[in-house]
């Protein structure tokens, strides 16, 4: 069974990080309506939703994504390219110590989630800035001897490389080429992106599903002619804090 981690969307979500986006108005009220329906989402994908304990004082707190790295045979604590963030990950242990063997990065790596995006055995590793070389040799290390290869990619103009690039199968990238280098994911088959919807890159495998920007719906068409079964989720508040769908949730089979 899927069980999907996920964390209230925090009060004070204006004063969130933000490395490419500018600052607007974020409304509240909506933000957790559109949270509450990913959350369902999650629900009619399959998922069990189990909600972390709530970190009012931690304005990307919702961002569960970026705090672990879960694998079938363990769970990696990340350690977040950004210090505000650093605290959101002891509550991401406590949960995932019940389901898998914990590893963890330690200093000087540093490592988001958000740019660790794994195809079959292949694990991929964003150098952006938030995740460095060290914290990618670290997350190398722990997996080599689960069978997992890690690759580095360098990310251009995007927070996380899984702002530009998302898991479709096991063989398979949703991918926008105008932020990751041609010859990066060589040998995998892909899907790329309308060109006017950069944001639609960020797609969220659930089981049969795959939860999509409601608001890339070319992107969407390309993904049903490819044959995946697109569920559209709007995202529109979360994006303004740059998170996408795959940020909300840690998934795992357990
Ligand atoms: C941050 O800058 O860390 C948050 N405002 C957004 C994090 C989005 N997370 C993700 O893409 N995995």
């Amino acid at each position: 069974m899927l069980v999907a981690l996920t964390r209230a969307v925090p009060p004070d979500l204006a004063r969130c990080e933000l490395t490419f986006a500018a600052r607007r108005p974020v409304h509240p009220a909506r933000a957790a309506a559109q949270h509450a329906a990913y959350e369902d989402a999650l629900r009619a994908a399959g998922c069990r939703v189990e909600r972390l304990p709530a970190l009012p004082d931690h304005p990307d707190s919702v961002f569960v994504e970026d705090a672990a790295v879960v694998l079938n045979e363990c769970a990696v604590v990340a350690r977040p390219g950004a210090e505000s963030r650093r605290p959101e990950t002891a509550s991401v242990a406590a949960a995932l110590a019940a389901y898998r063997p914990l590893h963890a990065i330690e200093p000087p790596g540093t490592l988001d989630g958000g740019d660790v995006l794994r195809v079959g055995r292949r694990v991929f590793v964003g150098l952006s800035t938030r995740t460095n070389e060290d914290g990618a040799r670290q997350l190398a290390e722990l997996l080599a001897p689960r069978g997992y290869r890690v690759e580095t990619i360098a990310v251009r103009g995007r927070l996380h490389l899984k702002s530009a690039a998302s898991g479709l199968d096991d063989r398979t990238l949703l991918v926008d080429p105008s932020a990751v280098a041609g010859e990066a994911f060589a040998g995998l088959d892909r899907v790329e992106v309308d060109p006017g919807e950069p944001h639609g890159a960020n797609a969220l495998r659930v089981a049969a599903s795959l939860l999509v920007a409601a608001d890339a719906p070319r992107t969407r068409d390309r993904l049903e002619r490819a044959g995946h079964r697109a569920v559209p989720v709007d995202n529109s508040e979360l994006a303004k804090a740059e998170g996408g769908l795959t940020c909300c949730s840690l998934i795992l089979d357990v």
